[in-house]
């Protein structure tokens, strides 16, 4: 068999894993690369700038459940890459984030456009390794294997501008990128079982690693036998119907103290694949926690007596097949716990404006139900990410790791490639739409019809609200109001602006079925937001 160039070999990897798209931005150092997935078959999408071209690449893992690849050039293109791989590894999206280098007869002395990509990545990354031709098959399977398993994340690949063409070792051997969990480990004294069996009001919290083992139906399952409530993670929403009558919200969203005040109230958490990467408010409440996740608990964020380490859906089914006695909650008292959330959610809510609230309302209402959102970062974020009804796994896309704002809106096109049967829309501030706006020129000339709503309060809302109480004056967080509507029709998008609630319900009335982007201008008012803070 003709042995094949690295950059073939890296390809045929990539496509093997399921890879239909590589986002990036070119340069010289990745035009082999680039020539080489074009051949296999896969669309090579330019994005604006890198950054953004790795938030597709998450994106579009956290969509399918598939590895994302991002590319970028040596240099400024691997230093502009470098806040979306951050982003890929905090948010644990399997992503690998291939980057060009200078020749290697030139690497180990020459300047112009060249920056070590070990020490740059190392901090980012889960793993940076160089990708040589006589080590090729290997490295691309280690990087594969580590980027999918537990924690997944990104592995940043470096591969020298001569290694392309460079026959390479190996053939495509593809290894299994699912969840690295065999057997179960159990730590901690006595019969982790029975510490649930003895809670009256245990809930369960169910995180990212919960939605990765796909343990939806288990959790379903073990909820209606014992009548526990589920409180969810913003990135694992979806793993637990919302509209089931023991969902109990969403952790640390608008309404926030209602849920944690769920929590303190609780004999016994069941943390469910919970990572605290989650965590935006100290963990404050002293209630015992069971520990479930494919991952000890490293991070100690809450000390848990007991540990159930391995497959969460796994676990949870032994747990259930084993349940027996009373229902721990009845429904009504988890429906009054809703309304509660419902009501502090609400507040703060004025007749005769467009608030923020609703506008994820009337988004939720026009949305057919198995719509895919994405958000951005900011005060819209929290409303969206509570009351946003999710109705299956990987159809809420939240950045809630590193919370990189700017993320919204190259996540929604890179949805909506990974997945063109869904209904696709954005949920963004004002001030994350200004630093990818761009990016709808891509969805226009690629002819992917997502929707983008921006929460235009012409503020960076969430900083200037934390000022108000500082007792500061706005410094740099207000902006002006930019026309979003020309915006729109510079880069041959629909835009529409919207003041009033049944103005926005006109604009979004039937966006399932659109054919074009839209992008549209919410004049929100953004008191209601005071209530949240
Ligand atoms: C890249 C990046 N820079 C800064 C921040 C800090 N930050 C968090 S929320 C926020 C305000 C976002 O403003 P906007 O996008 O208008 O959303 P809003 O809060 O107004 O809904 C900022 C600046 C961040 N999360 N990410
Ligand atoms: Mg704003």
């Amino acid at each position: 068999m003709a042995q094949l160039s690295t950059a073939a070999l890296l390809a045929g990897y990539v496509h093997a894993a399921g890879v239909r798209h590589v986002f990036g931005y070119p340069g010289e150092s990745v035009i082999d690369f680039m020539e080489a997935a074009r051949h296999q078959g896969i669309e090579v999408v330019s994005a604006v700038r890198e950054g953004t071209a790795a938030f597709m690449a998450e994106a579009a893992a956290t969509a399918t459940g598939r590895p994302g690849v991002c590319l970028s050039t040596l240099g400024p293109g691997s230093t502009a890459v470098l806040n979306g791989v951050a982003s890929a590894t905090l948010d644990r999206a399997p992503v690998l984030a291939v980057s060009g280098q200078i020749e290697s007869s030139r690497e180990q002395f020459f300047t112009h456009q060249v920056v070590d990509h070990d020490r740059l990545f190392a901090p980012v990354a889960k793993l940076a390794l160089r990708l040589d031709p006589a080590s090729a098959d290997t490295v691309i399977r280690k990087a594969l294997r580590t980027a999918a398993a537990e924690r997944p994340g990104a592995v940043h690949l470096t591969v020298t501008a001569d290694a392309w063409p460079v026959p390479a070792e190996g053939e495509v051997r593809l290894p299994p990128l699912t969840v690295a969990a065999g057997s179960v480990d159990v730590h901690g004294s006595g019969d982790p079982l029975r510490v649930l069996r003895d809670a009256r009001r245990p809930v369960i919290l169910a995180g990212i690693a919960a939605l990765r083992c796909a343990a939806g139906p288990d959790l379903v399952r073990l909820a209606e036998l014992a009548g526990i409530p589920v409180v969810v993670s913003p990135m694992a929403k979806g793993v637990f119907p919302e509209d089931h009558p023991y969902f109990a919200g969403v952790l640390d969203m608008a309404g926030y103290r209602v849920v944690w005040d769920l929590l303190a109230g609780a004999d016994l958490i069941l943390a469910a694949g919970y990572d605290p990467v989650e965590l935006i408010s100290p963990w404050s409440v002293a209630t015992p926690v069971l520990h479930v996740d494919t991952t000890p608990n490293t991070d100690q964020v809450y000390a848990s007596p007991h540990e159930v380490v391995g497959h969460v859906g796994a676990i949870l089914h032994w747990v259930a097949a084993q349940w027996a006695g009373e229902l721990r909650w009845p429904e009504s008292d988890v429906a009054a716990h809703r309304a509660r959330l419902r009501a502090a959610w609400l507040a703060g809510h004025a007749e005769g404006k467009l608030n923020p609230s609703d506008v994820v309302t009337i988004a939720r209402e026009a949305a057919p139900p198995e719509t895919i959102l994405t958000t951005d970062v900011g005060s819209h974020k929290i409303m969206a990410g509570q009351a946003w009804q999710a109705l299956e796994p990987r159809s809420v896309l939240i950045p809630n790791g590193l919370s990189a704002m700017g993320y919204g809106v190259p996540a929604a096109i890179a949805a909506k490639l990974a997945r063109p049967d869904r209904p696709v829309i954005a949920l963004v501030g004002d001030g994350g739409f200004a630093m990818a706006a761009t990016e709808m020129r891509i969805a226009s000339a690629l002819g992917v019809p997502v929707t983008v709503v921006v929460f235009a309060d012409g503020s960076l809302n969430r900083i200037e609200l934390r000022q108000q109480l500082m007792g500061y004056p706005p410094t740099a967080t207000r902006m002006h109001g930019m026309d979003l509507v020309t915006l729109a029709e510079a880069m041959d998008c629909d835009g529409i602006r919207a003041d009033s609630p049944a103005a926005l319900e006109k604009a979004l009335a039937g966006f399932g079925d659109r054919t074009r982007p839209l992008i549209v201008e919410a004049r929100v008012d953004p008191t209601q937001y005071e209530a949240q803070f």
